[in-house]
């Protein structure tokens, strides 16, 4: 299977990717159909439980789509189990300086890089019968995961190249709902559209892999073309929603009354 790290290096257009916040595999084995690339298992704006993750982790990577883990903080705690499980990799939310995404990344490398725990007997050492024994299991750890921080406040804009720069991290994504709302401005306004954009140029000069949360063929196009290598385009819920919308509207409107024959005045 072609690793999330792969993708982000291949020289094709940019990984595509989902949110994925409905801990049931039949959603997943849907979703994964469907032919993305990867998905991020958002256990930050969802009530996954770290079981829910981890079939969710085995669904996906089974079905050859390299399943990523939102964290829920920079905590060290489940991260490290989601590792061990087999997450291509981890998306840290709202790192707001170089010094924060330095200290968190630091918790998902082995030493001397890092302080991540020698799991070898694991899912992600095959149960400890890995091809290469735990020097390899220690080796696709430090570099097959992929380890991004998110950029979704004012101060992280602001420190973007300390960040990019900080010891550990291997991608950024930039989160334009949570950076309006640091900002003060909404969704989608110029002001933090070009923030992203500026983010996106600051990354792309440092040769760090930078995504975003697009919307839209335009949005998709725009983002690809300025450089991003990896683009989420939005989760299992809104999808399901949406369906669900169009279904029921459809039998509504089927089953609407037809209109009301026109009156003679109106005829005129
Ligand atoms: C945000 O927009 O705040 C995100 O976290 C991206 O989904
Ligand atoms: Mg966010």
């Amino acid at each position: 299977m072609t690793t999330f790290r792969e993708l982000l290096r291949s020289s094709d257009g940019p990984a595509v990717g989902t949110f994925v916040k409905i801990p049931a595999i039949e959603v997943a084995e849907i979703v994964g159909n469907a032919g993305f690339d990867f998905v991020v298992i958002d256990t930050e704006h969802a009530l996954l439980s770290v079981r829910d993750v981890y079939s969710l982790l085995v669904v996906y990577s089974r079905m050859g789509v390299a399943p990523l883990v939102r964290i829920t903080d920079h905590g060290y705690g489940d991260a490290q189990r989601y590792l061990d499980a087999g997450a291509a990799g981890i998306l840290v939310p709202h790192v707001s300086n170089g010094v924060q995404a330095g200290a968190a990344m630091r918790q998902f490398l082995f030493p001397p890089a890092g302080t991540r725990g020698m799991g070898y007997a694991s899912r992600a050492g095959l149960w400890g019968t890995l091809p290469g024994g735990p020097a390899e299991y220690v080796r696709a750890g430090q570099e097959d995961v992929v380890r991004i921080a998110m950029i979704e406040e004012r101060e992280s804009v602001d420190d973007i190249e300390a960040i990019l720069a900080a010891p550990g991290v291997d991608g950024v994504f930039i989160g334009p709902g949570d950076l309006s709302l640091s900002m003060g401005e909404p969704m989608g306004s110029p002001a933090v559209h070009d923030a992203v954009t500026a983010c996106i140029e600051a990354a792309v000069t440092a040769g760090v892999p930078v995504g975003t949360l697009v919307q839209g063929e335009d949005q998709i196009r725009l983002r690809a073309e300025q450089g991003c290598r990896f683009l989420l385009v939005g989760n299992d819920t809104g999808m399901l929603t949406a369906a669900a919308r169009q279904t029921r509207s459809t039998a509504r409107v089927a089953l609407a009354p037809p209109p009301a024959p026109a009156t003679v005045d109106e005829k005129g």
